[in-house]
């Protein structure tokens, strides 16, 4: 099955070190000016600053590739079918029926494609890892595959031919709704109990055993989706790993969790499993302060998906208070209606200048810049939480490297933080020139290597999808 379909995807022992050169870095500590790394075996082995170029080959400023902690891959394929207004006012759950309906007509050879085209576009965008929360399972008619895994094979096929960092979370999907409600149709292709659930884990950890650094984590689904004992089941299936959860997304979850349970969904959440740094609570977007500090206490990561929180009119995260207690955060392009991790730094900013009627809101104190503060805590927060090697431009960290092009015009004159706030605010995906995955480049001048045949690929499937 799965591991066919990846032929020779381990990391080879003996790739050759090769030495890239950039005008500037953002290195841990800081921007340094004239930054050569040496990449051996995939790694970071070598970072040197203030030297020549030499022979090396030379780009713009580098930044360390961000991690993309929360999609659905397939949601691309729908990226702008469900902006018409319907009979009454639309909503996420008005949204969520025009996905059950393209749902209902995927199958493995569609999704890889639609994957395909998403991680394309996430590593010409700067994503250098995906957390695909993967509820997919089943075929049409709601029966398991022979393989259990032949959805989540089709993400790691994916995952391989594009070159991005796979973290593969699972979905543990159950019920309709708070109390163990029954499953909708429309769900069946994501429903199992907790014994499929865990021969699926099983059959995933093998589907991706070929990839180089990828992880498996545990996802249930939501509050909605999963009962307290089939949580307190499945976390310890992770073995340590990541655990994601969509959590008080929409305003009718938190009244329906506090109708169920009497308490709000993150406070049922901290209170009754256990909570900690290896969590991601996704969404996030309804909480009160005290919420907020939990979270924070916890050490767990709030996965932030601004572009398509705006998207589904969610709500607005308190990222100030948050961020001003030190919570971590990371970002993903969940729906992928859009992928650019600028858009969603950028969305994450002007959500909180909308609501606050200020400016700069997210920089972390006067003359700080908010590109230069959002950055590194993005990419601290969604390492954390997709787990796997680190993401930094520091010597044994993976080389996951993004660098600009320095001709871009969005540029002129920029140097530091500015070339951060210049790309977020204004350039995007568009200043993106080379990507680097563990150590091998996938994207030259904004172009992935294999866009042509992924790109074809994925509309004759989606043609297929949507007839
Ligand atoms: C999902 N997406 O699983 O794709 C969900 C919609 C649900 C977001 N929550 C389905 N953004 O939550 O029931
Ligand atoms: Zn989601």
């Amino acid at each position: 099955m799965t591991n066919s379909r990846i032929p020779g995807a381990a990391r080879g022992s003996s790739s050759p070190i090769e030495t890239l050169w950039f005008e500037s870095a953002l290195l841990p500590d800081g921007w340094a000016q004239s930054v050569r790394l040496t990449i051996a075996d995939g790694l970071i082995s070598r970072v040197e600053t203030g030297v020549p170029q030499s022979g090396a080959p030379g780009y713009g400023p580098a930044i360390a590739g961000l991690a993309n902690l929360h999609s659905h891959a397939f949601q691309r394929g729908m990226a702008g079918l469900a902006e018409a207004r319907g009979a009454g006012d639309d909503s996420f759950w008005t949204w969520r029926e025009v996905m059950y309906r393209f749902v209902e007509r995927l199958d493995p050879e569609g999704l890889q494609a639609i994957a395909a085209l998403a991680y394309l576009e996430m590593l010409e965008s700067g994503f250098t890892r995906v957390g695909e929360f993967h509820y997919l399972h089943h075929d049409r008619d709601g029966r398991a595959y022979a393989d259990p895994a032949e959805m989540a094979a089709r993400i790691a096929a994916a995952a391989h031919e594009t070159g991005i960092g796979l973290t593969l979370l699972p979905v543990f999907y159950a019920h309709g709704g708070f109390g163990g409600a029954a499953p909708g149709g429309a769900q069946r292709r994501f429903v199992n109990d907790v014994e499929a659930y865990g021969r699926l884990m099983a059959a995933s950890r093998a589907a991706v055993a070929g990839l180089p650094d990828a992880v498996v984590g545990v996802a249930p689904h939501s509050l909605r989706a999963v009962t307290a004992e089939e949580l307190a089941s499945i976390v310890p299936m992770a073995q340590g790993g990541p655990v994601h959860i969509h959590i008080a997304e929409q305003t009718r979850e938190v009244n329906d969790c506090l109708a169920a349970t009497g308490t709000r969904p993150v406070t049922w959440l901290l209170d009754h499993a256990p909570v900690g740094p290896t969590w991601c609570l996704v969404h996030a977007t309804h909480v009160k302060p005290a919420e907020a500090a939990g979270i924070v206490a916890s050490g767990a990561v709030v996965g932030l998906c601004p572009v398509t929180e705006a998207n589904l009119g969610d709500g607005v995260f308190p990222a100030s208070d948050y961020l001003a207690l030190g919570g971590a955060f990371g970002i993903g392009s969940d729906s992928n209606v859009s992928i650019d991790p600028a858009e969603e730094l950028r969305t994450l900013e002007y959500a909180q200048r909308l609501a606050l009627r200020r400016r700069n809101v997210l920089a972390g104190g006067a003359g700080r810049s908010t590109g230069g503060d959002l950055h590194p805590r993005a990419l601290a927060g969604g390492g954390q939480a997709l787990g796997g090697p680190a993401s930094a431009l520091h010597p044994g960290a993976r080389a996951d490297i993004v660098a600009f092009d320095g001709r871009h015009p969005c540029l002129v004159s920029r140097a530091g933080d500015a070339v951060l706030d210049s790309w977020i605010f204004s350039a995007g995906r568009g200043l993106v020139d080379g990507v680097w995955c563990g150590g091998r480049q996938v994207v030259s001048g904004g172009r992935h290597h294999r866009r042509d045949a992924i790109v074809a690929r994925y509309g004759s499937a989606l043609r297929a999808v949507l007839a």
